[in-house]
C-alpha cells in the first residue's frame, strides 16, 4: 500500500496511464554501475533459508522441541497472524521441491541451518538422534549430486528449549555445549560441507530476546543480559572455529565464519563521529573483536558501556570485559565475513536520552532515521538502500584488512505478487553494489538472496513474503511457484551480467 501510495504522489494523476508495477522503482532504488559489468568467474551466486522457517516437521523423527516452538505455541498473539512453524513450506519433507527450484534457479550455493534440536533433542549430546543427522545427510548429499555448494548455518534462532531451561545464552554454559554440537556437525557432514556459519544474526536474537522481550526467551534486562547473549555468543563462535581448526581443517580444509546483519550509515551533517560510533554499535561489536588488527569490542562501546555503569552505581561494566585470553581465542576466528545486509539509516547524536535506563539505545545515544526519498518494502525497518551495501563492504575492506566476505543474505518482502518487480529491482540494485566493491577491490565472493522460497518470518508469521518462489501454504503440496524475481535471477546466474529489466 505504502508503496502505491508514494508512487501516485510522487507522479499524480500520470498514474492512471502507467503501468504501476513495472515503474514504482525505477527512480530510486538503483545504482549506477562502475566498472567491469561482469562478475568474476568465481563469484557465486545462491539463495538462503533457515531451518525453523521452513521445514516445519516440529516434533517429527525424534526433533525435540526449540524455544520458537514454545513461544510460537504459548503465545500466539505475539506472530502477527497468530501462526508458527508446526508446518511451514513443510521443507523436511519437501525438499526434493525446494531442490527442483534450485535447480531451475542454477544457484551456485544453498545456504540453509541445522536445527540444533534434530540433533541433539534436549541440545545435550547424550540425546543424540540419528534420523536428524540422516535428514541433513540426505540434504547435503543432494545438493552435491547436482553441483550445488551447500553453506551451512549452524544456529539460526531455534535453541533447543531445555538449555533455556538454564538460561540459553545467560548461561556460560551455552559455550562449550555449542561447541559439542558444532562438533557432531563437522564429524557427520564436514567431509561435504566446507563452508560453515556458526550463528546468524546474534544482534537479532539477542537484543529481542534477552532485551525487549520480544523473541523468546522474552527477557527484558536491557543493557545486561543482551551484552551477555552477544559475549557468549562470540566465545562459543571463537571457541568452535579453534575446534575446528585443531581437529578437523587438516582433513577437511573449510572455511567457517559468521554470518552479522548491519546496516550502513549516513549523515546529513558530515558527522563522522556519529557515523562511526552507529558502525561500532552494530556491525563492530562482534565483527571488531574477530577482524580488527587490536581485537576485543569496539572503542566507543568499552568506553561508554563503562562509564554509563559507574554512573549507574556498578562495581563493573555492564558489556563483559574479553581479557587477555578470550581476546587472542577471538581475534582471528573466521576465514570470512559472513554479511547480512538489508537497509541503511541516517544517524546523529541523540539530543535526549533514548530508550530505557540502562540499555543498548541508551548506551548507544543516536538517532538513526531514514531518508524520506527511501523506497519503504512491507516491514516497517526495510528500505531499499543499494549505496549502502556497496559503502559498508568498502568499510570492511579498509577497516579489516579486506577479508573475504560473502553476502549470506539480502531480501525484499512484499505481499506476494507473482510479479514482483519491485524485489527485482531491490536484488538488482543490491548485486549491482556488491558488483560495483568487486570492481573497486573488495574480496567479496558470493552473493545470497533471503530466501528461495516464503517463509515463516518471526513475529511477522506468513504475512511478509520473502521468496523468489511463492509457496502455496493453503494447498496439501504446498506448491512451489516461481516469481517474476526468480526468472530474472536465474539469468543473472547464467550471464554473471545484471541483465537490463
Ligand atoms: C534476517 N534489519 O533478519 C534473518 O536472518 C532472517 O531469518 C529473516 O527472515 C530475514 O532477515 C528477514 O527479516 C533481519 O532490521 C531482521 O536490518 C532485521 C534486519 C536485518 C535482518
Amino acid at each position: 500500500m505504502w508503496l502505491f501510495a508514494s508512487f501516485f504522489a510522487a507522479i499524480g494523476i500520470l498514474a492512471t496511464t502507467i503501468n504501476v508495477t513495472e515503474a514504482k522503482f525505477d527512480y530510486h532504488c538503483n545504482l549506477t554501475a562502475k566498472g567491469n559489468p561482469k562478475f568474476p568467474d568465481n563469484f557465486s551466486f545462491g539463495v538462503s533459508t533457515s531451518a525453523y522457517q521452513i521445514e516445519g516437521a516440529w516434533n517429527e523423527d525424534g526433533r525435540g522441541e526449540s524455544i520458537w516452538d514454545e513461544f510460537t505455541h504459548k503465545f500466539p498473539d505475539m506472530m502477527d497472524d497468530r501462526s508458527n512453524a508446526d508446518v511451514a513450506a513443510d521443507s523436511y519433507h519437501r525438499f526434493d521441491q525446494d531442490l527442483a527450484a534450485l535447480k531451475e534457479l542454477k544457484v551456485n550455493h544453498y545456504r540453509f541451518s541445522i536445527a540444533w534440536p534434530r540433533i541433539y533433542p534436549t541440545g545435550d549430546i547424550s540425546s543424540k538422534n540419528q534420523k536428524g543427522i540422516d535428514y541433513y545427510n540426505k540434504v547435503i548429499d543432494k545438493l552435491i549430486a547436482n553441483g550445488i555448494t551447500p553453506i551451512v548455518t549452524l544456529f539460526h534462532y531455534d535453541l533447543p528449549s531445555e538449555i533455556q531451561k538454564f538460561g540459553g545464552f545467560a548461561n556460560p554454559l551455552i559455550i562449550n555445549m555449542f561447541v559439542t554440537y558444532a562438533i557432531e556437525c563437522f564429524e557427520n557432514f564436514g567431509d561435504r560441507v566446507k563452508i560453515w556459519n556458526t550463528f546468524n544474526e546474534p544482534i537479532d536474537y539477542c537484543k529481542p530476546g534477552y532485551a525487549d522481550a520480544n523473541y523468546p526467551p522474552q527477557i527484558n534486562a536491557h543493557g545486561v543480559a543482551d551484552y551477555l547473549c552477544m559475549d557468549h555468543t562470540l566465545k562459543a563462535h571463537a571457541a568452535a572455529y579453534r575446534t575446528y581448526r585443531s581437529r578437523f581443517y587438516e582433513k577437511q580444509r573449510g572455511k567457517i565464519g559468521m554470518a552479522l546483519n548491519s546496516r550502513f550509515f549516513y549523515s546529513h551533517t558530515n558527522d563522522q563521529e556519529a557515523i562511526s560510533r552507529g558502525m561500532q554499535f552494530n556491525l563492530g561489536f562482534l565483527s571488531h573483536p574477530i577482524f580488527s588488527k587490536t581485537g576485543g569490542y569496539p572503542p566507543a562501546m568499552v568506553e561508554t558501556i563503562h562509564s554509563n555503569s559507574l554512573k549507574e552505581g556498578r562495581i563493573s561494566s555492564r558489556l563483559p570485559r574479553l581479557d587477555g585470553k578470550w581476546k587472542e581465542i577471538i581475534k582471528g576466528s573466521a576465514d570470512f565475513l559472513g554479511l547480512n545486509y538489508y537497509t541503511s539509516r541516517y544517524i546523529k547524536r541523540a539530543s535526549e536520552p533514548m530508550g530505557e535506563n540502562p540499555s543498548w539505545d541508551r548506551d548507544y545515544d543516536c538517532d538513526a532515521y531514514p531518508d524520506e526519498t527511501w523506497v519503504r518494502g512491507k516491514p516497517f525497518w526495510l528500505y531499499c538502500v543499494p549505496e549502502g551495501l556497496e559503502d559498508i563492504l568498502k568499510y570492511i575492506r579498509d577497516q579489516y584488512g579486506n577479508p573475504e566476505v560473502i553476502i549470506t543474505e539480502n531480501g525484499w518482502s512484499d505481499d506476494g505478487d507473482l510479479e514482483d518487480d519491485d524485489r527485482i529491482h531491490f536484488i538488482k540494485s543490491h548485486m549491482q553494489a556488491a558488483l560495483n566493491a568487486v570492481n573497486d577491490g573488495c574480496n567479496v565472493t558470493g552473493y545470497t538472496v533471503w530466501s528461495l522460497i516464503d517463509n515463516f518470518e518471526w513475529q511477522r508469521g506468513y504475512t511478509n513474503k520473502f521468496g523468489l518462489y511463492a509457496v502455496n501454504l493453503n494447498s496439501p503440496n504446498k506448491e512451489r511457484t516461481p516469481r517474476k524475481s526468480a526468472k530474472y535471477y536465474r539469468k543473472v546466474i547464467e550471464t554473471k551480467t545484471l541483465p537490463s529489466i
